[in-house]
């Protein structure tokens, strides 16, 4: 584990931090392989309520390793492990918040793009510089980016390649919020506290529930969403019998 460092900062909260500095944090094979490692035991492990990735304070990470890729055989690469590693984020089933410092470029952009909430430190540049290298946001930025930000606002990154700052990130709604550099971390190790604090079974309910938008008809999610809200469980008769005795809720995930 050279790539990342794994840690648990908060009660409930796994940290992941991608150190590979000397290449700004590029996501490089062995890396996607560590951060899917770490995913998969958070899943596995109920103690662990929501995980928040980050970088460092010059970048969260400048995209897909060009140095790994290969010269003639690019299906290959797309095609191999590193597919293995995004799928494994993109199912994350818990709740995934990104703390993101400096460059946040093509894979890395694309990465906060599988991130549920995303905070910004002011010296945030996010940007699809693909084009730049004669290829395209290819870890799912031409889907992503268009339901979140918009047709002409994905055009503007992805056919000019140029980043925009932490501030439009915001405006766009690419980040949540935007703070002083060497706050975001903190800042995203407080609400992925908060939301440790919740029922994980409404949390996995409510993510799933959410991401359904962007991929179901609406009648079918909204038939579905309504299914959904039938399930009984002890968490949500906690929360109810809480509420009613004014105290905190205890969630056992049951
Ligand atoms: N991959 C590998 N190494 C990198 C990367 C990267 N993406 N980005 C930076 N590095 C390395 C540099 O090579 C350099 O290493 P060294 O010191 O050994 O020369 C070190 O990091 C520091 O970088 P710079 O000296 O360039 O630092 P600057 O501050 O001058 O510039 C930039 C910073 C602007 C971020 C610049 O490094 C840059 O433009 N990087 C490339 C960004 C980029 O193009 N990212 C997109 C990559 S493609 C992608 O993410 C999605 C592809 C989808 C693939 C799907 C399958 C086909």
């Amino acid at each position: 584990m050279d790539n990342t460092i794994v840690s648990n900062p908060r009660p409930g909260v796994m940290l992941i931090t991608l150190n590979r500095p000397k290449s700004l944090n590029a996501l490089s094979r062995a890396l996607l392989g560590e951060v899917a490692a770490a995913l998969n035991r958070a899943e596995a492990d109920d103690v662990i309520r929501c995980v928040v990735i980050t970088g460092d304070e010059r970048s969260f990470s400048a995209g897909a390793d060009i140095k790994e890729m290969p010269e003639s055989d690019i299906p290959k690469f797309a095609e191999s492990e590193r597919l293995r590693g995004w799928k494994t984020i993109e199912r994350f089933p818990k709740p995934l918040v990104a703390a993101v410092n400096g460059y946040a470029l093509g894979g890395g952009c694309e990465l906060t793009l599988l991130c549920d909430i995303v905070i910004a430190g002011e010296n945030a540049r996010f940007g699809t510089p693909e084009i730049k290298i004669g290829i395209f946001p290819g870890d799912g930025g031409t889907q992503r980016l268009p339901r979140s930000i918009g047709k002409t606002r994905t055009m503007m990154m992805v056919l000019n390649g140029e980043p925009i700052d932490a501030r439009t990130a915001k405006e766009w709604g690419l980040a949540v919020e935007v703070v002083a550099t060497e706050r975001t971390v903190e800042r995203a190790l407080d609400i992925a506290a908060s939301i440790a604090e919740k029922s994980p079974l409404a949390l996995r309910m409510a993510k799933a529930d959410v991401l359904m938008a962007f991929e179901k008809p609406l009648d079918e999610s909204l038939s579905l969403e309504r299914k959904m809200l039938l399930w009984q469980s002890k968490d949500h008769r906690e929360g109810i019998a809480a509420f009613a005795e004014k105290r905190k809720p205890s969630f056992t995930g049951r």
